[in-house]
């Protein structure tokens, strides 16, 4: 396993796993002895902590528009936004992400307006296509599905010569007992596809904890089985994270001695909250579980950091606390606009609609001509 840039203890967790991992930031916020920090300007690593922040924020809001039923059910990802917005922040614009219904941050950061990421939280399609201009795909509900096609994507870009681009894949820990995780690195690791992998290990795959998910005594260790490196990072220190995905970007995209190569890297953290809005955690684990991961957070080290090295003042921190809050109320204002016309919901399925869609499509005319903008409620009722 590779730790060879400062590597750490897996200090206040009782995941009962390996506990070697790469780490620049100590549990406090303070640079490992002998680590190095990443190589980036003051100005990127606040900004960096200004998107981590931003998805706090973001997830406080949509936790609280969901319980108001204004938006439909929600993946929190409190705990896991530094992990996200460091994977992302290490991506070029060309790259391509394929995220999970949990990956909102590393969406946003990638390139996504807030705006679009809270449209089809409020019904409407528009969010699920993929945006002109930002390489995302839509987020994967189907846990797993997304490892072979983004190992297809990798495959079928350095077919046709695209080796100046890369594939970032995540997914979570039990999307690794899948077949699909087998057949998408196995495949990635023969044909040394430019791909990323990241497995957010967040501890627990709804009620099934990291312990029951497998045997085996890390996740990243799991990528000897396919030939290529696995790499397992602190993922509540988004320097760490940021390194490491960064060196594996690389060596997918400008490889030393022409040798390309896939990697595995495997982000240690922990869902702080509920696996949705439709879950209660207190069902299956103690919150003092919690507590100890919630002493390693990665805004808190992230902040104590920039502080340390006078990048972060109360100032500053006061003028970022305003423009996220700024940010995320008007995203929510734009997406609370939005209209779409209730028959979106008939399009983009079929290119010709089938009898039966067509029979609902009149069935909703009928009832619109007759109720108008109240259609929809006389049929729910
Ligand atoms: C193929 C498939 N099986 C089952 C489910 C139901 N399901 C939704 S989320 C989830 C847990 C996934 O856990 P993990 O991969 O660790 O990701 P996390 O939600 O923790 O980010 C399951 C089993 C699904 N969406 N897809």
């Amino acid at each position: 396993m590779n730790t060879q840039y400062g590597s750490g203890p897996h200090d206040g967790s009782d995941d009962g796993s390996n506990t070697d991992y790469v780490q620049i930031l100590d549990a406090g916020g303070n640079v490992r002895p002998g680590a190095e920090v990443p190589d980036l300007g003051d100005e990127e690593l606040l900004a960096m902590y200004e998107a981590i922040l931003l998805a706090r924020r973001f997830d406080q809001r949509a936790i609280s528009l969901q319980r108001q039923g204004r938006i439909a059910t929600y993946a929190p990802m409190t705990g896991q936004e530094g992990a996200q917005v460091a994977t992302s922040y290490a991506l070029a614009p060309d790259d391509w992400l394929f995220p999970t219904y949990r990956e909102h941050a590393a969406k946003y950061v990638h390139g996504m307006s807030l705006a679009s990421l809270l449209k089809p939280l409020y019904g409407h399609r528009d969010g699920y296509a993929i945006p002109d201009d930002v390489n995302v795909v839509p987020e994967y509900i189907p846990i797993a599905t997304q490892v072979p096609q983004a190992m297809g994507k990798a495959w079928g870009d350095m077919i046709q010569g695209r080796t100046d681009r890369a594939v970032l894949c995540h997914f979570g820990d039990g999307a690794t007992s899948e077949g699909d995780f087998h057949e998408g690195l196995n495949f990635a690791g023969v044909f040394d596809v430019p791909a990323v992998f990241v497995c957010n290990n967040n501890q627990y795959a709804i009620s099934t904890p990291r312990d029951r998910q497998t045997a085996s005594e890390t996740m990243a260790e799991k990528a000897n089985a396919y030939g290529i490196e696995g790499v397992r990072v602190d993922g509540l220190d988004p320097l760490a994270v940021y390194e490491v995905t960064r060196r594996a970007l690389q060596k997918t995209k400008n490889p030393v001695d022409d040798e390309r190569r896939p990697t595995l890297i495997e982000a240690v953290q922990y869902r702080y909250g509920a696996h949705t809005t439709s879950d209660d955690p207190s069902v299956y684990r103690d919150e003092e579980e919690a507590e100890l991961w919630r002493e390693r957070d990665p805004v808190d080290r992230m902040a104590t950091f920039l502080e340390s090295r006078g990048i972060l003042t109360d100032e500053r921190a006061a003028a970022i606390e305003e423009r996220v809050n700024e940010r995320i109320q008007a995203a929510i204002d734009e997406a609370e606009a939005y209209e779409t016309e209730p028959e979106a919901i008939f399009e983009h399925v079929y290119e010709e609609p089938s009898e039966r869609l067509q029979a609902q499509r009149d069935e909703l005319e009928r009832l619109r001509e007759k109720y108008g903008d109240d259609a929809f409620s006389e049929v729910l009722q």
